[in-house]
């Protein structure tokens, strides 16, 4: 009896033959950067190609310019998920008003030769910020399309100087049940910690979010800072980030370790695999009444299907 995770395996693969034919494996960084793959699979702009680490790949805005009609701030800033404050979505953002956003050190730290700290309302003076309008996907089913505004991870992981035998990054939420009354319940392991190889951070999709709709991102929605992933589901998309850890091992992750079956490591939306409870090819965007078919890759294929030939079968769900 092949076991759900073999399955599933199974049938992200045959997805991934026909999406990209070579194999890569988990690399590290420095063969990594030095692939280039990605520019070459989607058209994008490749910018600044200095070799070796530290090279952050740009990408052009008309690759990213999506048809998809925005979904309303007043919509995607009131029904949210974050159990630090309620497993209530609509109770959320009035709990959430109770958090102290400044000061807001996040700490880049682990397997880097140069750690760092830096305060969120440094983030806007030290790094450029960029717009990116994404699609966000919740693994529940539905979704929404929210203009972002931040800076690509990558920025903040080539200042930091990862070492040759970085694989993953590990982002560690903030934990203070005084103000996040939600973690005086165990419902999750606290803090939240999410993770992505390291390729995925240094994807430049990726990115370090401190705005929405052109204004500082609420609390509610993360704020002062988050990640946001727009290939995989939303719980990807740590919030209150304060610690990026990286490192040589594979972290464990809030939602993996609370229901390993359910949320695997990787978390790409894939609407041809269900989730155990309820089917993923249809989604619902928030304040539409009609469900409309899920993309693969949450539409991101043609960027980042190269990033999962050749994983570990037992981890790619
Ligand atoms: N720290 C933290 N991050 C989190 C969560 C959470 O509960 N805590 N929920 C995740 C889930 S399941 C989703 S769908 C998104 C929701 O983001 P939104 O409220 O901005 O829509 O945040 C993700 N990030
Ligand atoms: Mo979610």
């Amino acid at each position: 009896m092949a076991t759900l995770a073999e399955r599933r395996w199974r049938r992200w693969r045959s997805t991934l033959r026909q999406l990209e034919p070579a194999s890569s494996e988990i690399t590290p960084i420095a063969l990594a950067l030095s692939r280039r793959r990605f520019a070459a699979l989607s058209g994008l702009a490749l910018m600044g190609a200095a070799p070796g680490l530290g090279a952050c790949e740009a990408i052009s805005p008309e690759s990213l310019a999506i048809d998809d009609p925005q979904t309303p701030k007043s919509k995607a800033t009131s029904y949210n998920n974050y159990v630090e404050f309620s497993p209530d979505k609509k109770a959320v953002r009035h709990i959430a008003r109770e958090l102290t956003m400044t000061p807001w050190p996040i700490e880049i730290t682990g397997a880097v030769a140069k750690p760092l700290t830096l305060d969120a309302a440094e983030l806007g003076s030290e790094f450029d910020v960029e717009q990116r309008v994404y699609r966000f996907r919740c693994v529940e089913g539905w979704s929404m399309v929210v203009p972002w505004g931040g800076i690509p991870l990558c920025r903040l992981l080539e200042r930091a100087e990862p070492h040759g035998s970085a694989k993953f990054v590990e982002f560690v939420s903030l934990e203070r049940p005084s103000e996040m009354i939600g973690q005086r319940r165990g419902s999750l392991d606290w803090p939240y910690r999410e993770g992505l190889t390291i390729q995925e951070a240094l994807h430049p999709l990726t990115l370090l979010t401190t705005e929405m709709y052109g204004g500082a991102l609420p609390a509610q929605n993360g704020g002062p800072v988050r990640i946001a992933v727009p290939w995989k589901y939303g719980f990807k998309s740590p919030k209150a980030v304060t610690r990026i850890v990286v490192s040589a091992t594979q972290p464990a992750t809030s939602w993996q370790s609370k229901a390993p079956s359910e949320y695997g490591f990787y978390g790409n939306v894939n609407p041809d695999i269900a989730h155990p409870r309820w089917s993923q090819a249809r989604e619902n965007r928030l304040g539409e009444l009609r469900k409309q078919p899920t993309l693969m890759l949450n539409g991101y294929a043609d960027a980042v299907a190269h990033l999962y030939a050749g994983l570990d079968p037992a981890t790619l769900y």
